[in-house]
């Protein structure tokens, strides 16, 4: 299953407390202090992953804790930090922070009205790209630290800092240079099983993909990642069809391949459709377009022609 957005709560780790604590030997009666300083609480860190393709993971597990620091001992002894949890994304997840998370109950009134802001805190576009997300806690200073001229015994430590923790919203916008555009039944994934390496389903029927298909196509050695996406129909900004929530994977392409069935009884009419539905979809419209018809292969020039010429 293809998951393309989530909701997951962030808690890094806590610090360790720092220790309060005396030397203790025979020969020395009255030893100093040797509280050890806490362990760093472990952060959460999301390392982009070509291996991963969905965001499906976090629908089943949407509470991510990274370790707590241990605290201090005696003789110095100073806790261990706590693990980093890594957590794996596809390349192309960007990671927000909710703004104005609500402290307490009170405030949750006033933020409950402003929860679609939120802040871009990483984009993750290249694989083993990493970024840290929620900072794990500071541990706290033991007592060693505190003893002065005149505070020879000091019988305070620090207790370590919390770790972030709020709700943070992954969405996965694919990356891709090529992004296949068209009315459903177009032939959009069979240019791309022809020129590419996937082998995305074909029928003949619309709605054939259900879910965003990538491939990755060979030119003179260099890569070219063309995303194939379910057909769009008039309306799918309302959320006919499969809708135009797919749009997103191909917001971030340079260029759109717009392909059209020669067969439609107008292709002019099936190309505003489209474009219909792009202008309404944020600045795509505005992206560089190149329209190709398909399944031409047996048609008469003339018809090719007059097809070609209502566009
Ligand atoms: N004759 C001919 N048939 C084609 C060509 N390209 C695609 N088809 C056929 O058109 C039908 C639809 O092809 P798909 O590639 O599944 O179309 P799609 O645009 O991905 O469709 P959706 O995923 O439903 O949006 C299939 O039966 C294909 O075999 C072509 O160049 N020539
Ligand atoms: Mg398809």
């Amino acid at each position: 299953m293809f998951v393309d957005t989530a909701k997951v709560e962030l808690h890094a780790g806590k610090g360790g407390d720092g220790a309060v604590s005396f030397r203790h030997e025979i020969y020395i009666p009255k030893g100093g202090p040797d509280g050890g300083d806490g362990g760093r609480g472990g952060s959460i860190i999301f390392k982009a992953d070509k291996d991963t393709n969905t965001l499906l993971d976090f629908r089943f597990n949407p509470i991510l804790r990274a370790e707590n620091g241990k605290n201090g001992s005696g003789q110095r002894s100073a806790g261990h930090s706590g693990k980093d949890l890594i957590v794996e994304v596809p390349i192309g997840t960007m990671i927000y922070r909710l703004a104005n998370q609500a402290e307490n109950a009170n405030q949750a009134e006033n933020a409950s009205q402003q929860t679609s802001d939120r802040i871009l805190l990483a984009d993750l576009t290249h694989d083993q790209e990493t970024a840290v997300i929620a900072k794990g806690g500071d541990g706290g200073f033991g007592n060693a630290h505190f003893k002065s001229s005149v505070r020879q015994t000091p019988r305070i430590a620090e207790v370590g800092e919390p770790g972030e923790e709020f709700i943070a919203e992954l969405e996965l916008k694919l990356l891709a240079d090529i992004g296949l555009v068209g009315l459903p039944n177009a032939g959009k994934s069979t240019f791309l099983s022809v020129v590419s390496n996937a082998k995305p389903e074909i029928a003949d029927y619309p709605f054939t993909t259900i879910t965003p298909n990538l491939g990755v196509a060979t030119i003179d050695s260099q890569d070219l990642l063309i995303a194939d996406i379910p057909g769009l129909i008039e309306g799918a900004s309302e959320g006919k069809g499969l809708g135009h929530a797919f749009l997103r994977h191909v917001d971030r392409t340079a260029v759109l391949l717009h392909l059209i069935d020669v067969y439609n009884d107008n292709a002019g009419e099936a190309y505003q459709t489209i474009r219909t539905e792009l202008e309404k979809y944020s600045d795509l419209k505005n992206r560089p377009e190149i329209v190709a018809l398909t399944k031409t292969e047996g048609l008469d020039r003339e018809i090719i022609d007059m097809q070609t010429a209502s566009i």
